[in-house]
């Protein structure tokens, strides 16, 4: 049985505590935050009986297996380099760093730790984002060369995320820091050649629409592009479209989980790559409380084989090289005449 413990009892730490509850082999003996009132009550749902105010205290009376952090993004570098210290594997959510330079220490801390690191970018782990690479490996579609990755919305993501609507930086950062990870998933490391971003809610501080245009080192092109200022006859959210254009046919997932790949001459298969809606979870959100349980799946097989994660603090760093980028381009546009 693996020994966890998690930092941060949020709204969003519910869906790590139900899945973790969900698997087998593990078991999440401890809890932390700072916020008292959070604290007990997740303890009380979950009945987990010890409990810290201070991530300190947790790591100085707790023999773990691994750390699960879901605080916000500011208090991301101090906990990381805990647990490198502590000598404890952690799992660190996304933006895993509010800048490069920071997310570069915790990863050279983790590794001169000897600490594996896992980012909890779960976005790839969604159900249709792994039914399209799975169609692109196979090569159902030939030799991919351009791909589109489009998440647009007017759900009120900030009733539950109030942070969401108070930094300078928002979309790119929060969610288009998922699809930007989508992309690099599925065609393959990029750089960003365009980007825009644009704020049409002005009750928020930072961009609520971005869009950025890629090319993929393997040659694809592709377009990233985000909003949460985009009311539309059928909400969305969270689902992420995706158009991906290969030499020999073509893969769409299309809104209501709905896949077709086509193959160049004939051949069309058209499948539900809906997500399960597991016990604890609920509509709009099951595809990604569904993706919570598969990354975190995902980190015991590394923990227990000591295989690298898909996204370690490594790897993610290239996603988080790409926002900065695009948020650089942005700011920056280049005319062409
Ligand atoms: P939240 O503000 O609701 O919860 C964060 C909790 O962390 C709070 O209870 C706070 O008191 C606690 N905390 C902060 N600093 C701490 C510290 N140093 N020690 C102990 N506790 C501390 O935030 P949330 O909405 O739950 O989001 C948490 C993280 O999850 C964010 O980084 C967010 O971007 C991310 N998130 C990810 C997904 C996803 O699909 N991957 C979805 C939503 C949110
Ligand atoms: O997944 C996330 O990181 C969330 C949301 C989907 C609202 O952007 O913050």
């Amino acid at each position: 049985m693996l020994k966890g413990a998690l930092i941060g009892c949020g709204f969003f730490s519910r869906n790590h505590l139900h899945a973790w509850r969900q698997l087998e082999g593990v078991d999440i003996v401890a809890l932390c935050d700072t916020d008292a009132q959070r604290l007990s009550a997740m303890a009380a749902e979950f009945d987990i009986r010890r409990t810290y105010a201070s991530a300190e205290q947790l790591f100085a009376r707790e023999q773990l297996d691994f750390v699960d952090i879901a605080t916000t993004v500011r208090s991301h570098r101090a906990l990381v380099e805990m647990a490198a210290k502590a000598r404890v594997p952690c799992i660190c959510q996304k933006p895993f760093a509010p800048t490069l330079e920071d997310a570069r220490a915790m990863v050279a801390a983790c590794s001169s730790a000897g600490v594996p690191l896992m980012v909890h970018e779960n976005f790839r782990w969604q159900k249709p984002v792994q039914a399209v690479h799975r169609a692109v490996r196979e090569g159902a579609i030939g030799t991919p060369f351009w791909g589109r990755f489009s998440f647009r919305s007017a759900f009120d993501v900030y009733q539950a995320q109030p942070y969401l609507a108070e930094g300078q930086r928002f979309i790119l950062e929060d969610l288009g820091i998922h699809i930007l990870d989508v992309a690099r998933f599925l065609l393959g490391d990029a750089k960003v050649i365009g980007s825009s971003t644009q704020r049409v809610n002005q009750r928020i501080k930072g961009e609520d629409v971005a869009t950025i245009l890629l090319s993929h080192q393997a040659g694809a092109t592709s377009v990233v592009d985000c909003s949460y200022a985009s009311a539309r006859e059928q909400e969305l959210f969270p689902q992420t479209l995706i158009e991906v254009d290969g030499s020999e046919g073509s893969i769409r997932v299309d809104a209501g989980y709905r896949l077709t790949v086509h193959r160049l001459g004939g051949g069309t298969r058209i499948d539900s790559c809906e997500p399960p809606l597991h016990a604890w979870a609920e509509r709009p959100w099951f595809n990604i409380q569904d993706s919570v349980l598969k990354i975190q799946a995902h980190w015991l097989e590394c923990l227990r084989h000591k295989y690298e994660p898909q996204t370690s603090g490594r790897d993610n760093l290239r996603t988080l090289e790409l926002v900065e980028s695009a948020y650089s381009a942005a700011g920056a546009p280049r005319v062409v005449r």
